[in-house]
């Protein structure tokens, strides 16, 4: 049974910084709206993390994402935190969110892992060679998915060290993260093998990059490929990452993905992936 992580992103109107209820309010609106289309996990994210993107200071992250947190699990959704900052994991778990979703796997803030550790809290582990500033002159492998697996262990080794048992492990293969076209295809193909290692997987595509480009083909520079058609692929991409035995999909149009889901499932002719209340 896959569940549907929806996505929520915080960002504050251009008159300022966050932190006020008129910013969280909007936030809150799309989460529940997410939800009620059958998103079992509901993730904040106040940073983005997109190839380019700055860094945003945590107290500035905290004052945008903790109103929605504490508004979306009040209201009993499932939250999750997308943060690569330790502080703002914590002060996110104190709001009521359940599952830390650290794209970096930890290795962005030192302090991470012993501060989930400290909590009751899930873990999603990224595969991540570093920043975005540093991540495609990393992107060098000789086989993909033997090295996402081996990079994967070694912090679910990390956490196991700093106190989280790998029941609270969720294990993400880091769709565009120091990954270009062809390598994502690659990762996404070692689904199968990553969820053989036994923790709950994660799996992230919705509306990226690579989506465009296997879409715009040599047509045409994948920028022109608008955010329908991306949605539309990601969906795709749910029902093959379910297939493969993901525990999860990272998406935008929960709708749709949900909808991709039922359908493969109906197929199947058994209720095997779309289960959009469960979180576990
Ligand atoms: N991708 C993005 C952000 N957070 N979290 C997880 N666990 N997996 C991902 O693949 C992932 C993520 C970047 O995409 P966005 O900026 O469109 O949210």
């Amino acid at each position: 049974m896959t569940l549907i992580m929806g996505i929520v992103n915080v960002t504050p109107d251009s008159f300022s910084d966050g932190g006020r209820y008129a910013d969280a309010e909007p936030a809150v609106a799309h989460g529940l709206g997410l939800r009620a289309q059958g998103a079992a996990i509901l993730d904040v994210g106040g940073e983005s993390t997109r190839p380019g993107a700055e860094r945003v200071d945590p107290a500035v992250e905290q004052e945008r994402v903790l109103p929605v947190v504490r508004a979306l699990a009040a209201a009993g959704a499932v939250v999750s935190i997308d943060t690569m900052n330790a502080a703002t994991a914590l002060a996110a778990v104190e709001a009521g969110a359940r599952i830390v979703n650290d794209v970096s796997g930890g290795l962005a803030d030192p302090e991470m892992l012993a501060a989930v550790a400290s909590t009751e809290a899930d873990i999603v582990l990224g595969h991540w060679r570093g920043p975005s500033a540093e991540m495609y002159a990393r992107a060098a492998y000789a086989d993909v998915v033997t090295e996402v697996l081996a990079e994967l262990g070694e912090r679910v080794a990390a956490a196991a060290a700093a106190g989280i048992p790998p029941s609270r492990v969720i294990v993400d293969p880091g769709i565009g993260f120091g990954k270009q076209g062809e390598q994502n295809w690659a990762a996404l193909r070692g689904t199968g093998r990553l969820v053989g290692l036994g923790h709950r997987v994660l799996v992230g595509t919705s509306r990226k990059r690579f989506l465009a480009e296997a879409l715009a083909g040599d047509a045409g520079p994948a920028e022109e490929v608008d955010e329908q058609r991306r949605d539309a692929a990601t969906a795709v991409t749910s029902v093959l990452a379910a297939q493969a035995g993901a525990w999860g999909v990272r998406v935008h149009d929960v709708a749709a993905s949900r909808d991709a889901l039922v359908i493969a499932s109906s197929w199947e002719g058994e209720s095997r992936w779309a289960s959009p209340t469960r979180s576990r």
